[in-house]
């Protein structure tokens, strides 16, 4: 057992204030009538800081405040829309050390992720489509596509800044104005960001954070004047979202969950494979949408592959997301642990076999070791079922039909990947696979140029590269 006690050094490079109002009309504000909540460190349960949860009204003021903006906003020249997109692009970069530790304390996920994954994407997302501002016109939608107004984006807590990025980025660069709630447990660099675009100059008004659970979600949702609504989340407010939407003439995007298959052929190289599937599942404790949570490992090799990564899993260091050493955070809150031990619990009662590193957990925060299951059967509720954590349900197949068949056998279809030698195979399997995104012998490699996103109940709508530009514009 050890005490988390954030190393001091990294701690001090972020200002936190004690409470948060709400950033409308490029000003701090109070709501009217929006109660304050605590975040917390899921590392330590420590306070961080108060944040206000908005309420009808404070909605309505801060979709007012995008409404004005947006006739100034769109009338831009594209060339100038693409400074101010530089400038954050730049100050982003400026502030990333900042920016990585306050995305570690709130999030729970380890400083080496946030620092060399999260902000060096976040920041190229704004530099990505800072340069599509002035070239609009040559997207291929036509001589003069025109922005769709006022952007409602909903965002989740799992990659908070990352997935602020997604989102306005695009939207601002098009001629959109946005109004953005982040995730009610990570709520703090979405904050920051509207320092930055206050540091930036952005005209008041053009980007509104506005705090809250779903009841501010859904009065966004709901707003009549609200044109766009882009959603990250669960598969259910995903739901709900597109039921309230319709009818409303406003536009949605959706991503939604996952529960990927990352197959391993006997002809791959098994190093680079192990490497990939603990890469697919422990990469930010499995919080991810396109989390490798299914591996589908060709009988042949299984044994093999299987005591590899029972080896590798023994060296991943659980603990301190703020100590660089740190593989494995922590889970981001009490409610996502309570899902994550519900799911395994059920995996073992089920039948399968569980098993984990030994792994001493922090006797306060939230935490899960990282975690197999073998023997798992494609109607258990784990092969079925989006854990978002660290546990990885292992299945075997012999040809590569089989492969296909049970990759494809899920509600979902957010990403798989193919670990095989033969360049072939990953051909006919990426046509096969009914997945938004295929990666051969890697996984989870995210760039802003490509487009992401889902079929099935993973949702609808690109986001990223140019196919993104189609979700905030009229074309
Ligand atoms: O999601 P919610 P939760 C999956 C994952 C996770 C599960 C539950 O399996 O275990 O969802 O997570 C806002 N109208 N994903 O409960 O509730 C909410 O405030 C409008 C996958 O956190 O969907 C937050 O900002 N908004 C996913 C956002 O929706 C509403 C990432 C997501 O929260 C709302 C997160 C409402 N009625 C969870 N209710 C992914 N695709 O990556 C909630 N919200």
């Amino acid at each position: 057992m050890f005490e988390y006690a954030p190393a001091p050094e990294s701690r001090a490079v972020v200002d936190i204030r004690p409470s948060y109002r709400l950033f409308v009309g490029g000003e701090w504000t109070d709501s009217q009538g929006g109660t304050a909540h605590k975040t917390v460190n899921p590392a330590s349960e420590e306070a961080l800081s108060e944040v206000v949860w908005a309420t009808e009204a404070d909605v309505d003021r801060a979709v007012g405040a995008a409404r004005k903006a947006f006739g100034v906003w769109s009338a831009l020249p594209g060339s100038e829309r693409a400074k101010y997109l530089f400038r954050i692009a730049r100050i982003i970069q400026e502030r990333s050390r900042e920016l990585a530790v306050l995305e570690t304390l709130d999030n729970g996920k380890p400083i080496r992720e946030s620092r060399d994954v999260d902000l060096p994407l976040v920041a190229a997302h704004f530099f990505y489509y800072a340069g599509w501002a002035d070239k609009l016109g040559h997207a291929g939608y036509g001589p003069d596509p025109r922005p769709l107004g006022v952007a409602g984006q909903i965002i989740p807590w799992n990659f908070p800044l990352l997935m602020l990025a997604w989102k306005i980025a695009p939207a601002l660069a098009c001629g959109n104005t946005v109004v953005l709630k982040p995730a009610e447990t990570t709520p703090l660099t979405a904050l920051l960001f509207a320092e930055i675009c206050q540091q930036a100059d952005l005209p008041p008004g053009v980007v509104n954070i506005v705090t809250g659970a779903g009841e501010t979600g859904a009065a966004l949702v709901n707003h009549p004047d609200v044109n766009k609504i882009a959603f990250t989340g669960s598969t259910e407010v995903g739901r709900q979202i597109a039921r309230s939407v319709a009818g409303s003439g406003k536009r949605l995007t959706l991503e939604l969950g996952g529960k990927a298959a990352n197959i391993v052929f006997d002809d791959a190289a098994l190093d680079q494979a192990v490497e990939g599937v603990v890469n697919g599942i422990f990469f930010n404790q499995g919080h991810v949408c396109c989390a490798g949570s299914r591996l589908l490992v060709q009988e042949s090799v299984a044994e093999e592959l299987l005591e590899a990564l029972k080896r590798r899993l023994t060296t991943l260091r659980l603990g301190d997301p703020l100590d660089k050493n740190t593989d494995i955070g922590a889970i981001n809150s009490a409610a996502q642990l309570a899902k994550i031990r519900e799911l395994s619990e059920a995996g073992e009662a089920e039948g399968a076999e569980r098993w984990s590193p030994a792994c001493p957990l922090p006797e306060r925060g939230y935490w899960f070791p990282p975690t197999i299951f073998t023997g798992v059967a494609q109607s258990h509720r784990i092969a079925r079922e989006e854990v978002f954590g660290p546990v990885l349900s292992v299945l075997t197949f012999r040809t590569p039909a089989e492969a296909v068949e049970k990759a494809n056998n899920t509600p979902y279809g957010l990403s798989a990947g193919v670990w095989t030698e033969k360049g072939s195979r990953i051909l006919w399997m990426a046509d096969r696979l009914r997945a938004g995104v295929v990666w051969a012998n890697t996984f989870n490699r995210f760039d802003p140029t490509s487009p992401f996103g889902g079929y099935k109940e993973s949702g609808y709508g690109r986001e990223g590269g140019r196919h993104g530009l189609e979700a905030y514009l009229d074309v």
